[in-house]
């Protein structure tokens, strides 16, 4: 059995981490079946979530993890796309991974006003056996190093408002490209489509206040791409929001 070690839902999302979500929604897409366990950072082979247990291998890294998942169980969502059609969806899914994705730290982390929501909201990642305060007082912790990544990165240079103009120009590369397809790729479903579902639906739900998240809203392509995607493969979600 495949054990996938993720952050937890919250905000209505399967998870607010959106390569933990990207690869649930990869394996509900192709139909592997798994279970979800409760991570411990120490045993994450790249140190980061998400990573998994393949009948006692640990692999992290989601791209990684989804590679080896098609070579293990011969699924190849991608098999019907052209070369041509494969090099887009590369370029988008490294676009949300190595640039949408900061936006979302950002908008997350950075922020006085929105560091308050998150850090209650990620409260619950930790066990709750431990007290609210202790749980708070861990993700206080924490911040510094995340606002370290983003200064390293390049995305902590900018102010709240050029880094909600990188985020805007992004969303409308994904809105533009979907159109009116059901997918990105056209009319089935396929890798790019878990990466770009996972990372706009983690900023059209995250409950923090940003002008990136309300003009994301507002963009009835995007909402009704994520709307479907979670229908199909998060349907006990797509209930109860
Ligand atoms: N390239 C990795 C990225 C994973 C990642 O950035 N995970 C974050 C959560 S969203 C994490 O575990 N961060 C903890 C850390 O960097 O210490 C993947 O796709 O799995």
């Amino acid at each position: 059995m495949l054990t996938l070690y993720k952050m937890l839902p919250v905000w209505g999302l399967p998870s607010p981490s959106p390569p933990c979500m990207k690869l649930e929604a990869w394996l509900r897409m192709t139909n592997i079946p798994y279970e979800v366990g409760g991570f411990d950072m120490t045993r994450a082979p790249k140190r980061k979530v998400p990573y998994v247990d393949d009948d006692g291998a640990l692999l992290g890294d989601s791209t990684f993890i989804l590679e080896h998942l098609e070579r293990t169980r011969d699924v190849h969502p991608d098999a019907h796309l052209s070369a041509s059609a494969r090099a887009v969806a590369t370029a988008f899914r490294r676009m949300m991974k190595e640039n949408t994705y900061f936006v979302t730290v950002h908008i997350r982390w950075a922020g006085d006003d929105s560091w308050a929501r998150t850090r209650l909201a990620f409260a619950d990642q930790f066990p709750s056996a431990l007290p609210l305060e202790q749980r708070l007082g861990i993700l206080d912790s924490l911040r510094p190093g995340m606002l370290a990544v983003l200064d390293a990165q390049g995305m902590g240079r900018h102010t709240p408002e050029e880094v909600c103009q990188i985020g805007q120009v992004d969303l409308t590369a994904v809105r533009d490209y979907l159109g009116d397809k059901p997918y990105m790729m056209g009319d089935r479903v396929s890798t790019v489509d878990a990466t770009v579902f996972a990372h706009v639906d983690n900023i059209l739900r995250s409950d923090v206040e940003s002008p990136l998240i309300d003009w994301a809203r507002e963009q009835s392509t995007l909402v009704a791409y994520c709307d479907r995607l979670r229908a199909a493969y998060f349907p006990e979600l797509s209930a109860a929001s």
